[in-house]
């Protein structure tokens, strides 16, 4: 990073956007008495990215507050939605996330202010994607047996473990579905287990030992009088 030619004292405050829509993040630096500087980023070196521009529905419009998480092949990135961002400056709010040779972004997860969590897979670099806020109905009464028998890991980063509880003794098959319900591997399948709970891990491969792709699966786990499956993102090591 050469260093920036900005002579003079006397500057407070600094903001960061992509003034010029090229997916390089320029800036704005506010001096005492005279005026403002804009820096037009001007890296001569290719690199991917990804901006994301969040639209709430039940949070507020811009996200403020929102939390966003990148995970791309073992590598994890976080940005926090603002307001201000030094004196009387303000960055852009949509998230910037460089993506360096990646030509898309594994998982992108959205933790919006009204604790909607709202994921999205595999999705090109280099441009702006307006986000708009999951709105989901709450408030149905859990009922005695809806109890989730089953915690998992999510994402899984290569490998993952999962918590489940066998309420009453008898049969277990515990397995990982792809998201056209092929059944990918088969993690238990007991005639007879006692109640109790276990744990049982995966390590993205399937039955024959081969590395399945990133993408979304399905954790099915299946007792004597229960079924429960939950989605869960397996990003490759
Ligand atoms: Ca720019």
């Amino acid at each position: 990073v050469a260093p920036l030619d900005d002579p003079g004292t006397g500057k407070r405050g600094a903001a960061f956007a992509d003034i010029d829509c090229d997916g390089r993040l320029d800036m704005a630096i506010g001096h005492f008495d005279n005026g403002v500087r804009i820096f037009r980023n001007v890296n001569p070196y290719p690199r991917n990215w990804i901006q994301i521009q969040l639209q709430g529905a039940a949070s507020n419009t811009d996200g403020i507050g929102a939390r966003i998480e990148l995970w791309n092949q073992g590598q994890f990135q976080t940005r926090e939605i603002t307001c201000g961002s030094g004196y009387l400056s303000q960055s852009q709010t949509p998230a910037h996330f460089g993506l360096g040779s990646h030509t898309k972004a594994g998982l992108i997860r959205i933790y919006w202010p009204s604790g909607t969590v709202q994921d999205l897979y595999n999705v090109p670099a280099n441009q702006k994607i307006v986000v708009t806020e999951q709105v989901t109905t709450t408030g149905v009464p859990e009922e005695p047996y809806s109890r989730p028998v089953l915690s998992i890991q999510n994402p899984i980063q290569g490998a993952g473990t999962f918590r489940y509880e066998v309420r009453e003794s008898g049969p277990v098959n515990l397995g990982i579905v792809d998201v056209a319900g092929r059944l990918v591997r088969t993690l238990e399948d007991a005639a007879q287990k006692v109640s109790g709970s276990y744990t049982a891990g995966w390590n993205g491969r399937d039955e024959r030992g081969r590395l399945m792709p990133t993408g979304i699966y399905f954790v099915r786990l299946q007792t004597q009088n229960q079924v429960d499956t939950q989605r869960v993102v397996y990003l490759q090591p």
